[in-house]
């Protein structure tokens, strides 16, 4: 018998969902920082076994859109309720609410299987954790508990092991070698974005966006080139940096992220353009795969 279904991770932003489908594809396919929106997209993450297919979806924390990017990241939120054989909620020490009252009772009413995940329990103690597990099991008294940290793999293989056994009899979805949906252009956008989002405040990392002109592969190394989109010309001054010594640090670190990722050698030239407003416009957000709809 051979088993295969969609796992798709949802809840508010910055609980740990990255964090725990890297954990459990072994991967780092998607990119983790401790601001909020960190992801923008769903990501396919395939755990392949000899008799299973585990197709996790990472997916946007859960906001209150408030411009078109948003909402085409809620929208991926909402394919992932669609198509799930099992629902991951996550959620996170000191937590209280999703902040969409409709999501949340997506969830509550749910048809299939919900795995309720409180993350992040290193951070808490034995009366903390008690009282918060009480408190969300008497929320979510449809979905199954489990406690867990997923930065120190507390509980994660259990979990892994629950999910394999409610995933559904079926065929595999996709090639038994294949490790996610998106092509490789997209992990360099990504690990050029996670610098920016670890490296500059305030607005400057939700007004970029990253778009990969070029990727050769030769033999022995990788030659890419990728555009920082800003919105505003202050902004382009500010990835620059002093003597281009912002934008620098931006590359070299990415580029050591991907040489691991594809293991070979890269190399990687940035440039920023200013790009007004693409976060608001339709016809941009569908270019860089937003907007699917
Ligand atoms: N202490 C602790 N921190 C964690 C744990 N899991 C994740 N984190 C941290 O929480 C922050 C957010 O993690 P992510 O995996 O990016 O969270 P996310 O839910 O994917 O965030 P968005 O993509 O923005 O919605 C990072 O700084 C992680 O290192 C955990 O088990 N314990
Ligand atoms: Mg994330």
């Amino acid at each position: 018998m051979h088993k295969a279904g969609f796992v798709n991770i949802i809840g508010n932003p910055n609980v740990g969902k990255s964090t725990l489908m890297n954990a459990f594809v072994g991967e780092k396919l998607s990119i983790i920082t401790s601001k909020a929106q960190t992801t923008r997209h769903r990501i396919l993450g395939i755990v392949n076994g000899d008799d299973f297919q585990m197709i996790l979806s990472d997916t946007p924390g859960i906001i209150k859109p408030a411009y078109e990017l948003q909402e085409s990241m809620m929208d991926f939120v909402k394919t992932a309720f669609e198509d799930a054989d099992v629902l991951v909620y996550m959620v996170e020490i000191g937590e209280k609410d999703l902040k969409d009252e409709a999501f949340f009772k997506k969830i509550t009413n749910s048809k299939i299987p919900v795995l309720l995940l409180l993350n992040k329990i290193d951070k808490s103690n034995q009366e903390q954790l008690e009282s918060q597990a009480e408190f969300w099991q008497a929320k979510v008294p449809n979905a199954e508990f489990y406690p867990i940290s997923a930065i120190n793999g507390f509980n994660v293989q259990n979990v892994f092991d629950r999910i394999v056994e409610l995933l559904p009899e079926s065929p595999p979805f996709y090639p038994k070698d294949q490790l996610t949906d998106k092509p490789e252009r997209f992990f360099v956008n990504e690990a050029i974005r996670e610098k920016i989002l670890l490296h500059y405040k305030k607005e400057v990392p939700y007004a970029v966006e990253v778009d990969t002109e070029e990727f050769f592969e030769e033999e022995d190394i990788i030659r890419i080139r990728s555009v920082i989109m800003v919105e505003r010309e202050t902004q382009k001054g500010i990835i620059i940096g002093h003597k281009g010594s912002a934008i620098k640090r931006v590359g070299m670190e990415a580029r050591k992220d991907l040489e691991k990722f594809f293991g070979k050698q890269v190399h990687i030239e940035l440039y920023v353009k200013v790009n007004k407003n693409w976060r608001s416009d339709q016809r941009q957000l569908k270019r860089f795969g937003y907007n699917q709809k």
